[in-house]
C-alpha cells in the first residue's frame, strides 16, 4: 500500500507524542489535515497564521512539549514569522511545517512560489530545511523536534513543497522510533560542591530563574532546592510561578529585585542564575551589582558569561543540576539568612502602597492598577493571565500573583504586540481545566481580534480584557514625556467597541465605564462559559511608572497651546526611548 507525505509526517508527529497542531488552511497542505483526521491529531484552525503560531508557542511553554504550527506556501509563511522569530528570542521549541510551491517549478514564479523560504527563516530558526522527496520526511520532521527540543529550545521549520507532499511512496517508509533523548545534561560532582561552596560564603544569595526552568520542568527541583538552601527567588517574566509567589522564599519578579536594589537595605551578593540569559530582563548587564559572585546555569555553553563574566559557569540542564544541588545539600550546615529574606520581603509588595492612591484618583476613565487589582479579586488562584499590550503587559505583570508555571506569561525579547489571544488558546487547548483570561491593550487586541472566531468554533472559554484608553498608550506617555503633549503624531486611537466585534463572533460581552462594575463584568463573563470579551474604559493620563497620582501632561492645554517644549537633550547625550541614552559623536 501507498502513503503518501502527509500521512508520513503525521505518523511521525504521532510517534513524537504530538496530540494537536494550530493551523490554517491552504490547499498545499490537505494531506497533512486529512492524516491528522485519521491518526486523530487535533487541529486548532486559527483566522490568521500569526495566531497559529502564537498559539502553538503558549502550548510549549505551557506544556513543556514541542508546539506545531502549520502554514501554507508564501503569505502563510510570511505571516506566520513573527511567530518564529518570537520563538526564536524566547527559546520556545515549536516545530512549524510550511507547504511550499512545486519543487519543479522554482524558478517560474508559481502560485504563492517564488521565493525562499527556508533562507527567510534560517536567521530565526535553529534549524530550517526543506524536503525534497517524499521518503525523506519522517526523518526530517524527527530530525527537526530533536532539534528543538533539545539543549537550548528553539524553533525549527520544515518547507514540504506541495509535490513532494502529494507525491506517494510505495516501499515501507520507517517511522524512527526513538526521536529524542529521555534524559538532560547534568552538572558534574565537581561543579555542584563549587556552587554550594560559593552560595555558603554568602551573606545575600539569591536565585534568578528564566526560561530555561520553564522548559526543563525545574518546578519541583527548584522548590527542593529553595527550602534545603533557604535562599530567596527571583524570576523574570517567563519563569513567573516556577516557585508560587506566597511561598515563603519568594521574592517573585525582577521588578521587586529592581525595587530592593534601589533602597538603601542591601543588595544581592551571589546570585545563582538559572537558565535567565542577561538581556532585556535584566537591564542588559546591570541589574546585579557588578561585585555579586555569579553561579550560571545554562544548558547552551555559549550563553555562560555572555554579558559579562561569571565566577561559575555550569553548562547543564536546569532541573537535573538542581536536583544535584539538592542532593548534594543533605549534609550542608547552609547559614540562616532570614533576616536577608525578610528584607526580601519588604520589598515584594511594594507596589500595593505605591499605587493605591494613584489608583483611586478620579480620571478620565478607571486607572488600570485599579482595573487589575478589580480582575485579580475574582479570579481563582489557577486561573492563567494572558497579557498583551505596552503598558497594559506591565501592569498586569505587577499585578500578577503567578502559583504555578506558566500561570502568567507576557511579553518577551520580541516585545510583539498581539501575542495576547494566542496565547491564551494555546494555553487554554493545554490546560482545557484551566480558566484563562487575556488582559490587553486597546491598540494590541486590534492585532489578534479575529481570534474570536476561533475561540468561538473550538469553544475555548477565554475571557478577554481589553484595558481601552482609546490610544497606544505607552506611545502616547513616550511622546509626551519627549516632546510634550501638543506633539501626540499616530498614537491616539478611536472609542472602539471592541467588545461588539467579540458579540458579532457569538461571544459574551460588556462594557464597563465604572471601576465598581469590573468584578461583577468578570464573574459573569466567567460564569457565561463561553469566549468572552469585557472593554474596560481606563484612564489614558495613568501612565506606567507614574506613582504621583497627578497627569504627566495636561493634555487639552498643551494640545492646545502650542507650546514645544525646551529640548533635554544636552549637547552630548540624546534621550531615546527604551534604551540607554545616545552618547552624540
Ligand atoms: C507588533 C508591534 N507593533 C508595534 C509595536 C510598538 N508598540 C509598543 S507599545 C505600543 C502601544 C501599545 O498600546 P496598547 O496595546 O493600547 O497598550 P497600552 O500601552 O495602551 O497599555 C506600540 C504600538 C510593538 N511593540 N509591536
Amino acid at each position: 500500500m501507498s502513503t503518501d507525505g502527509g500521512e508520513l509526517l503525521v505518523r511521525t508527529l504521532k510517534q513524537a507524542d504530538v496530540a494537536c497542531a494550530f493551523v490554517l488552511h491552504g490547499g498545499h497542505l490537505d494531506p497533512i489535515f486529512q492524516a491528522s483526521l485519521d491518526h486523530s491529531i487535533r487541529l486548532i484552525d486559527t483566522r490568521h497564521e500569526a495566531a497559529a503560531g502564537h498559539a502553538a508557542d503558549a502550548y510549549a511553554r505551557q506544556t513543556g512539549r514541542v508546539g506545531v504550527a502549520i502554514a501554507t506556501a508564501g503569505p502563510g509563511f510570511t505571516n506566520i514569522l513573527t511567530a518564529i522569530t518570537q520563538c526564536y528570542l524566547d527559546a520556545s521549541p515549536v516545530l512549524f511545517v510550511v507547504g511550499a510551491a512545486p519543487l519543479r517549478d522554482v524558478e517560474v514564479w508559481p502560485l504563492q512560489g517564488g521565493i525562499d523560504q527556508v533562507a527567510m527563516a534560517k536567521p530565526v530558526t535553529k534549524w530550517a530545511g526543506q524536503a525534497t522527496r517524499t521518503e525523506q520526511i519522517p526523518h526530517l520532521v524527527a530530525h527537526a523536534i530533536r532539534t528543538a527540543m533539545t539543549g537550548r529550545p528553539g524553533p525549527v521549520l520544515l518547507e514540504v513543497p506541495i509535490d513532494v507532499l502529494f507525491n506517494r511512496h510505495d516501499a515501507k517508509v520507517e517511522i524512527p522510533q526513538t526521536i529524542q533523548p529521555d534524559t538532560a545534561p547534568a552538572p558534574s560532582q565537581h561543579q555542584v560542591k563549587q556552587a554550594i561552596e560559593r552560595l555558603k560564603q554568602a551573606e545575600r544569595p539569591i536565585m534568578v530563574l528564566g526560561g530555561g526552568c520553564l522548559f526543563s520542568g525545574a518546578a519541583e527541583a527548584l522548590r527542593g532546592f529553595a527550602e534545603a538552601s533557604g535562599i530567596p527567588v527571583y524570576a523574570n517574566n517567563k519563569a513567573l510561578g516556577i516557585l508560587p509567589i506566597d511561598h515563603p522564599l519568594s521574592g517573585y519578579s525582577l521588578t521587586n529585585l529592581g525595587v530592593l536594589q534601589a533602597s538603601d537595605n542591601g543588595k544581592p551578593d551571589a546570585a545563582l542564575l538559572l537558565g535567565a540569559r542577561f538581556g532585556m530582563f535584566t537591564q542588559g548587564d546591570k541589574l546585579l551589582p557588578g561585585d555579586c559572585q555569579l553561579i550560571q546555569v545554562d544548558v547552551n555553553g555559549a550563553e555562560l558569561g555572555r554579558l559579562r563574566p561569571v565566577d561559575l559557569p555550569i553548562q547543564a540542564d536546569c532541573r537535573e543540576t538542581l536536583l544535584a544541588l539538592t542532593q548534594a545539600s543533605q549534609d550542608v550546615d547552609w547559614p540562616d539568612w532570614r533576616p536577608w529574606l525578610e528584607t526580601v520581603h519588604q520589598h515584594s509588595h511594594w507596589h500595593e502602597a505605591a499605587y493605591a492612591e494613584a489608583a483611586s484618583r478620579a480620571g478620565q476613565g478607571i486607572h488600570p492598577y485599579r482595573a487589575m487589582t478589580e480582575i485579580l479579586s475574582v479570579l481563582d488562584d489557577d486561573t492563567i493571565l494572558c497579557a498583551d499590550g505596552g503598558e497594559t503587559s506591565l501592569w498586569a505583570e505587577l499585578c500578577s500573583q503567578a502559583r504555578t508555571p506558566g500561570q502568567y506569561t507576557g511579553h518577551g525579547y520580541l516585545g510583539c504586540l498581539g501575542i495576547g489571544m494566542p496565547f491564551a488558546m494555546g494555553s487554554q487547548i493545554a490546560h482545557p481545566a484551566r480558566r484563562v483570561v487575556c488582559v490587553v491593550g486597546d491598540g494590541a487586541v486590534g492585532m489578534n481580534i479575529q481570534e474570536f472566531d476561533t475561540m468561538v468554533r473550538h469553544e475555548l472559554p477565554i475571557v478577554t480584557i481589553v484595558l481601552n484608553n482609546k490610544a497606544w498608550g505607552m506611545c502616547v506617555h513616550g511622546q509626551q514625556a519627549m516632546y510634550g503633549g501638543n506633539r501626540l503624531v499616530v498614537t491616539t486611537l478611536g472609542e472602539g467597541r471592541y467588545d461588539r466585534v467579540a458579540e458579532g463572533f457569538g461571544c459574551f460581552w460588556a462594557y464597563v465605564e465604572k471601576a465598581g462594575d469590573i468584578a461583577a463584568a468578570v464573574t459573569e463573563a466567567l460564569a457565561a462559559k463561553k469566549p468572552a470579551c469585557i472593554n474596560i474604559l481606563t484612564d489614558l493620563d495613568a501612565a506606567y511608572g507614574d506613582l504621583s497620582g497627578v497627569a504627566l501632561v495636561d493634555q487639552e492645554a498643551e494640545q492646545t497651546d502650542g507650546a514645544t517644549p525646551e529640548p533635554k537633550d544636552s549637547e552630548t547625550e540624546i534621550e531615546m526611548p527604551y534604551y540607554d541614552n545616545l552618547q552624540s559623536d
